[in-house]
């Protein structure tokens, strides 16, 4: 089997042994990588109902036939789970010397499953594995921990690990690499620190066969020219995601105090050109020549990495107008392990709870020092309301009430673009696969040039051919998306490297299929863990909250929009539609069967009832 490793390491951490096993080719075949072993692994192994922090659950590392090898942006990978925010199908994708180094030591999956009774951490390299003891890295940071395995590991080994976060089981807690890649904004993090695993650790000197390695390394030689040659290529370096930040502002969907606004006063102060000021270097992910790994130092004058997703929810959303006491707030996030979306939504939460009279804390918007101090008690004490609000915001509005700007969907906090004047973007919010996120479709700068106002069918199919590339083919390959989302490099260089890694001869609608049938797999995993767990499922999993509908703009060019909520749930159904779902979002059987997932029908036809 070229292209892959043709191996998957399955550890049993309540056992502590480990085996390996053949990656079926019909498996390769079908679901490719990344998110596709990730959506099937989970399908066939988390028992129904499971809960997502018990030992039960099953953690997913996986590469795809890209990971590692030369080529634009390939050292990425898929950390997935049943995840404990949102009880559906979790994953986040993550930029890491440790993708790299799985590869290179013969895996394309590593599965974990049950429970260690200490803390341990794992050593996977060469084709085996150790099970180590952990408990002199439990409790330190991310940072400090991970110094600590490059030192007794090499620095060149690849470190997967998770901080304070994870190990008090934040619900948004992340896994961390390099002092700043994050993956897992469903809490990834907390399902390693209910299975006490702080870390693993790869290290490898193998790698798959490839199918044609010299045609593979000249197009790959080829795809690197053609990007340097992309006329965004050199604003990108200055400013990478941080360029976002004017952009939003200019187009009135920055985020801004718990989103009720899509325009910061203070956003000349916290944008891509004062970061630039700012800069001391740059960092980026292995095998990438344009790293947008942005750092500053904050204001206690320690080393900070920014993205506009950081800076926007933990600035504008929150009103600080303070770039270096925003990269402190990330550095912190970092450094613990939490999702800085996730804190930043919880904090904005807190601030409109506390306005509105709902909670005896006073947090004013702006308020560096007690943002400071709820984040402290979110993730290091988890004491009083931070104990809440760590449990996730569908949590928190249950507690304390709110649940009309408790910023979700489907339990996982939004990311940085106000929707109030932006349906294609609350669709896409909407129905995304992990919950309020925007990887699987980015469809607003499309929307602010296409109708922006509109609620049309063109809206709904732009939604499902973004996520078809960003949620389906960068997700399965395993690659960064952002060689072809910000510079423009087109498609086809990918589909070539596949081809050449593989042997195989797809077209990219033979990766489209791939990817609705992971993106079903992904649905139908939800329907059923809801239908298990006794919860209802409907269209208003796919809703956004509802102050997007209720409470217009008040400021801004802008002013009064909001959406429409009749219209919206049109919209919904015009994507239901085009996926080949029923009025509730639950997929026909024709749909599941059309595209091989017979398995999947079966088992959702007993649970929830399937129209044809
Ligand atoms: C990603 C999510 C994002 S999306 C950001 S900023 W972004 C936040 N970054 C965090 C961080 O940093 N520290 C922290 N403690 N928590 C954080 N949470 C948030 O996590 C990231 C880049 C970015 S930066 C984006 S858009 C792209 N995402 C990709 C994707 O999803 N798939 C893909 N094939 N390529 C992508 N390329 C880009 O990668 P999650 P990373 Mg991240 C400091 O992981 O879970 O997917 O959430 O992975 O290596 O950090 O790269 O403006
Ligand atoms: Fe990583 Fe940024 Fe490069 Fe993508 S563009 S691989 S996120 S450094």
């Amino acid at each position: 089997m070229k292209g892959w490793n043709g191996k998957i390491l399955w550890v049993d951490l309540s056992k502590q042994t480990a085996k390996q096993v053949d990656l079926d080719p019909g498996m390769a075949r079908d679901y490719v990588g990344g998110r596709g072993f990730a959506a099937k692994i989970l399908w066939d192994h988390v028992p129904p109902g499971a809960d997502p922090l018990s030992p039960e659950n099953v953690l997913v590392f996986a590469t795809g036939p890209l990971t590692g090898l030369p080529g634009p942006s390939t050292g990425k990978m898929v950390v997935a789970a049943k995840s404990p925010l949102t009880h559906g199908y979790g994953d986040g994708n993550i930029g890491t010397r440790a993708a790299v180094e799985m590869r290179r030591a013969g895996f394309d999956a590593v599965v974990v499953t049950g429970r260690s009774e200490k803390p341990v951490y794992l050593y996977v390299g060469d084709g085996k594995v150790e099970f180590r003891d952990a408990e002199h890295l439990w409790g330190l940071d991310t940072f400090e921990a991970e110094k600590r395995l490059l030192e007794e590991h090499g620095r060149t080994a690849g470190v997967l690990l998770i901080g304070p976060a994870g190990e008090r089981l934040v619900r948004f807690a992340t896994v961390m690499s390099q002092e700043g890649r994050a993956g897992g904004r469903t809490g990834m993090g907390a399902v390693m620190g209910s299975k006490r695993l702080k870390a693993v650790v790869f290290r490898g000197s193998g790698g798959p066969e490839l199918a044609e390695k010299d045609s593979y390394m000249r197009v790959a030689r080829e795809a690197y020219a053609a990007l340097k040659e992309k006329p965004a290529y050199s604003f990108w370096m200055r400013q990478g995601t941080m360029a976002a930040i004017q952009w939003s502002q200019e187009n009135s969907v920055l985020p801004t105090r718990n989103f009720s606004e899509g325009v910061f006063e203070e956003a000349d102060k916290i944008n891509g050109f004062a970061m630039e000021m700012a800069k001391v270097e740059q960092r980026g992910c292995p095998n990438c020549t344009m790293p947008c790994g942005n750092v500053v130092l904050d204001d206690e004058g320690f080393k900070a990495e920014l993205d506009y997703e950081n800076v926007a929810l933990l600035g504008s959303n929150l009103g600080i107008g303070d770039l270096a006491k925003v990269a402190r707030l990330n550095r912190l996030a970092d450094m613990w392990g939490v999702d800085t979306i996730g804190l930043g939504a919880a904090i904005g939460f807190a601030m409109e709870a506390s306005e509105r009279g709902l909670i005896g804390e006073r947090l004013e918007w702006g308020d560096f020092d007690a943002a400071l101090d709820l984040a402290s008690a979110i993730v290091e004490r988890r004491e009083g309301l931070g104990d809440t609000l760590a449990m996730g915001l569908a949590y928190a509005a249950e507690k304390v009430g709110g649940e009309e700007f408790a910023m979700h969907v489907k339990g996982l906090s939004i990311t940085g673009y106000d929707c109030h004047a932006a349906p294609g973007m609350a669709l896409s919010y909407g129905v995304s696969p992990i919950g309020a996120h925007h990887k699987d479709a980015w469809v607003i700068s499309w929307e602010t040039q296409h109708g922006r106002f509109e609620y049309s069918w063109e809206k709904a199919a732009k939604v499902l051919e973004l996520q078809r590339i960003r949620g389906g083919f960068f997700e399965t390959m395993v690659a960064c998306r952002l060689p072809w989302v910000e510079l423009g490099l087109e498609l086809d260089w990918y589909v070539r490297l596949f081809n050449h890694a593989t042997g195989l001869s797809w077209s990219l609608d033979d990766h489209f299929r791939v990817a609705d049938r992971v993106l079903n797999l992904v649905r139908a995993f939800w329907v059923r863990e809801y239908a298990a767990e006794g919860r209802q499922w409907s269209r208003r999993m796919d809703t956004p909250p509802r102050k997007w509908f209720e409470r217009p703009l008040t400021r801004g060019p802008l002013r009064g929009a909001r959406l429409d909520p009749l219209k919206y749930d049109r919209l919904l159904g015009d994507y239901y539609g085009l996926m080949g779902w029923d009025y509730r979002g639950v997929p026909r059987r024709s749909t599941l069967e059309r595209l091989g997932l017979g398995f999947a029908a079966e088992e959702l036809d007993a649970r929830v009832g399937l129209l044809p």
